[in-house]
């Protein structure tokens, strides 16, 4: 029986390794392993053996077995290497062969206007971050001036997570102190990313949107940069010269604070449909920021000064491509979202 072995095991070894499928090498495997394979009937002869024998022709069939397995595999492993190197070879993707233009794919409105509000910003010299849609209330409010008791709290109807003092951040501005605190002074950041409020939902209003916050903190920095920040980042989006026009506004974190409009790209001043014949898109909140704010994160007020901004970026679009209702972004509704 040993020599049957031996021979078996010679003959296996050589078939082994001549083969060059992997397909075939399991036939050899099966007729060989296999429940009624070759080496397995040998390996049930040994039941009729005398206990002397069992032991030492049942052993060197069971070595046997093991190595024609590890045979197996080696050759398993040089039958796949070998396709990977015959294709590696023989297929050529010319990796500078232009994309087809039209995937089918595209990019929604708010995430492709923020591209380039993001490309604008970045060329004048800004770092861009994702806001926390999650946050804490110290900072979208009290790191922001407004403490507990302060009236402007209600100026942002908010939704509390039970229990942990987290709420779903209401602003981008609630940025501001954590960017401070990473970086100090000076900054140049645009922080991006969804907020949300507890609004009655109507064309105009959403209570899931996207805001846009702009910081700069610096030496000597007035109202005059934030003003040329924001109109090269209008004209950028429009391709045209905008104007920026600025009222006074009241938000704690800024002082002063202003409301920004700019010049309706549309119809330049004289009045149309989407301006409301005003000649003005009314559009962001901004101002100095506030000593107090400075002051949190241990800049000094009287050697630095700085200005936020924060618009909303689904109006932003919405005045981009002619949009008549903001409930549009929220809706996965594909004869709308396939016409960008
Ligand atoms: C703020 O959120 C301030 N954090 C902006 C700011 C930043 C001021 C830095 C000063 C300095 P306000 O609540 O006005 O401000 O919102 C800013 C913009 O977000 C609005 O001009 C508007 O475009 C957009 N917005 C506000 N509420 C909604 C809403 N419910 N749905 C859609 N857009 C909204």
């Amino acid at each position: 029986m040993l020599a049957k072995l031996q021979t078996l095991e010679q003959n296996s070894l050589v078939q082994i390794s001549v083969l060059t499928s992997e397909a075939s090498l399991i036939d050899l495997r099966n007729a060989i392993l296999g429940k009624n394979g070759s080496l397995t009937e040998l390996l049930k002869g040994v039941k009729d053996l005398s206990d002397e024998d069992k032991k030492t022709i049942g052993k060197a069939i069971n070595e046997c077995k093991i190595r024609m397995t590890a045979a197996f595999e080696a050759q398993l492993a040089v039958i796949k290497n070998r396709l990977i190197a015959d294709r590696l070879a023989n297929e050529f993707e010319d990796v500078t062969t232009p994309v087809s233009e039209d995937t089918g794919n595209h990019l929604h409105p708010i995430t492709r206007t923020l591209m380039k509000v993001e490309d604008s910003f970045k060329r004048m010299g800004f770092d861009c971050y994702e806001s926390n849609e999650v946050t804490t209330e110290y900072w979208n409010f009290d790191s922001l001036n407004i403490p507990k008791t302060h009236p402007a709290r209600d100026m942002q109807d908010t939704f509390w997570l039970e229990g942990t003092g987290n709420v779903l951040a209401t602003q981008t501005s609630s940025m501001q102190n954590i960017i401070m605190k990473s970086k100090g002074a000076p900054i140049k950041a645009i922080i991006s990313g969804r907020v949300f409020r507890n609004e009655d939902i109507d064309a105009t209003h959403e209570n899931t949107f996207y805001q846009v916050e702009g910081m700069v903190i610096d030496r000597d920095i007035t109202l005059a940069n934030l003003k040329y920040t924001l109109r090269t980042m209008l004209s950028d989006i429009f391709g045209r010269e905008v104007s920026i026009r600025m009222r006074p506004g009241y938000f704690p974190f800024v002082e002063p604070g202003v409301e920004v409009d700019f010049s309706c790209p549309f119809c330049s001043g004289t009045g149309c449909k989407i301006c409301k014949k005003s000649g003005w898109i009314e559009f962001m909140g901004a101002g100095l920021i506030h000593p107090n704010v400075l002051r949190e994160w241990g800049i000094d007020p009287d050697e630095y000064t700085g200005f936020a901004f924060g618009f909303g970026l689904n109006r932003l679009v919405m005045i981009e491509y002619s949009i008549p209702d903001m409930r549009y972004f929220q809706n996965p509704n594909l004869a709308f979202l396939k016409q960008f």
